[in-house]
């Protein structure tokens, strides 16, 4: 049923990775069998007051149990590829010395299924899930606090993705060093919504440098691992940050979110160098001197593919136009920012339609960030490798899901994509986020951004409607011209 629309504005070419995603820490669950140890997320998570619902990911959606029905069911969607993480406490309990094997086990077997089923799998060595044991060490490390703001936590990411890239370089030829280290610097160091939880603008800023030093150490690790096949790259979480008018005021507050969400990695990975602004702008909290020489080109390891997670804008203004009634963000009760130094930038709601989460559904963003990394690194391949949306989905008298919102809200971003690609943007591949309902961080099991719905009591799965309009779209590698009558 396959046309070949390649040239067309709906189709898309062959060959196109049509996947959807997950992360370990949000589907696994089994969190102490086989030797894993404790990440920083199971003891965020099990801390009074930091998940909604004080919900863990002790068992989340047994995926660890599941993983053979769960890939069977991709197949019968059709969808032709799959983006997983590797968690790193079940693999190198502790973070550091000997691989585990029985963890590796659990990976080897997920990629045996995916490959016997046609699905090709796209591995993400870090999804948040550091080793507990790297954040706090038990006994004998030193007394002060580690993680990312610790250099060394760098060297041992390399160790691991090494020794990770050994035992399963033969089967997976997509790899991703690191999702969104965004998030792991400024939500786990900054405002602290995210594990470990901590609030220092200083540590987060040290966490984004050692995260760029470490996806660069891991890029040198894998490609001397990894047959030259290998196709080697990261997933940022680029804001697609816009002034919310052109005053004076507004365009420098949109610079500097600009460099403190994008800049910050995409200089030192893309480029090799750090922005000048970025560190003028911080010059009062810092000095940069964890930033040794030669780091930043370390960071700057050639890649073959960009990933970009996308789920709305940024809008900014540079002064509170009506006080702190209009202050919008998503970081809960947290009274600290992820934005270190910039504490004269607003945000606000963009307008338009809103998801579960509050964000706005604006696929414009999208095509934005695509078309502007096509033009910052020509030649690099990119890869949406996260878009989505949570909505309230409930199951319906006969059992079925149906989430006409998230076929509009897929729509309308595929076409996106496919706008991009038609004006220069090299993507090979979408990833739907998520494959299933699932632990959503600190918001916990209340928020659904699956193509299939999990019950959570019976841990049942549902393919909702969008999962057989989105596995339509893979199977023909066309997108329809207008969304079903159900989804208007
Ligand atoms: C992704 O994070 C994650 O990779 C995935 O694990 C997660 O489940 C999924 O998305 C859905 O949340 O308010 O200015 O701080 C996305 C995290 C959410 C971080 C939006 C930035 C808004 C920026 N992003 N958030 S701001």
């Amino acid at each position: 049923e396959s046309t070949d629309g390649s040239e067309s504005s709906a189709g898309f070419p062959p060959g196109f990775l049509w996947g959807s995603a997950t992360a370990a820490y949000q589907i696994e669950g089994a969190v102490r069998e086989d030797g894993r140890t404790p990440s920083i997320w199971d003891t965020f998570s099990r801390t009074p007051g930091k998940v909604l619902g004080g919900d863990t990911g002790d068992v989340a959606v047994d995926h660890y149990h599941r993983m053979r029905d769960d890939v069977r069911m991709m197949a019968d969607l059709g969808l032709s590829a799959y983006r997983f993480s590797v968690s790193w406490p079940r693999v190198q309990p502790g973070g550091s010395g000997p691989a585990s094997g029985r963890g590796l086990d659990f990976y080897r077997a997920l990629t045996d299924e995916l490959l016997a089923a046609g699905i090709t799998p796209s591995l993400t060595l870090y999804h948040w899930d550091l080793p507990q044991e790297l954040e706090t060490p038990r006994a004998g490390g030193s007394a002060a606090e580690g993680g990312w703001p610790q250099r060394d936590t760098a060297n041992r990411f390399a160790e691991y993705a090494g020794l990770v890239a050994e035992a399963l370089g033969d089967r997976v030829d997509l790899w991703t060093t690191l999702n969104e280290p965004w998030c792991s610097a400024f939500l786990g160091y900054g405002s602290g919504v995210h594990a470990p939880g901590r609030t220092d603008p200083v540590a987060a800023l040290r966490a984004a440098h050692h995260l760029n030093l470490a996806h660069g150490l891991g890029v040198q690790a894998l490609r001397a691992a990894l047959p030259g096949r290998a196709r080697i790259g990261v997933s940022l979480n680029p804001s697609a940050v816009r002034p919310l008018t052109r005053s004076a005021d507004d365009l420098d507050a949109q610079r500097r979110i600009d460099a403190l969400a994008n800049r910050i990695f995409t200089g030192p990975m893309l480029s090799g160098a750090y922005p000048s602004d970025l560190m003028a702008d911080t010059a009062h909290l810092t000095d940069w001197s964890f930033v040794r020489e030669g780091d930043a080109a370390t960071a700057g390891a050639p890649l073959d593919f960009l990933g970009i997670n996308y789920y709305a804008p940024t809008v900014v203004s540079g002064s509170p136009p009506g006080g702190d009634a209009d202050r919008h963000d998503d970081h809960g009760a947290s009274d600290h920012s992820p934005w270190p130094g910039a504490q004269s930038v607003t945000f606000h709601r963009p307008p338009g339609e809103l998801t579960a989460m509050d964000w706005s559904v604006d696929p414009t963003g999208l095509y934005d960030l695509l078309t502007r990394y096509a033009r910052e690194a020509p030649g690099l391949e990119l890869m949406v490798t996260e878009n989505g949306a949570a909505y309230d989905d409930k199951p319906g008298p006969d059992g079925a899901v149906h989430d006409p919102d998230r076929i509009r809200y897929l729509h309308g971003h595929l076409a996106a994509v496919r706008r991009a690609m038609l004006d220069g943007a090299d993507v090979r591949g979408y990833f739907l986020w998520s494959l299933l309902d699932n632990f959503e961080w600190a918001y916990g099991y209340s928020k659904r951004f699956g193509a299939v719905y999990v019950d959570y009591e019976t841990l049942e799965r549902t393919p909702k409607s969008s999962a057989r309009w989105y596995g339509r779209v893979a199977r023909t590698g066309v997108l329809p011209s207008a969304v079903p009558d159900a989804a208007r």
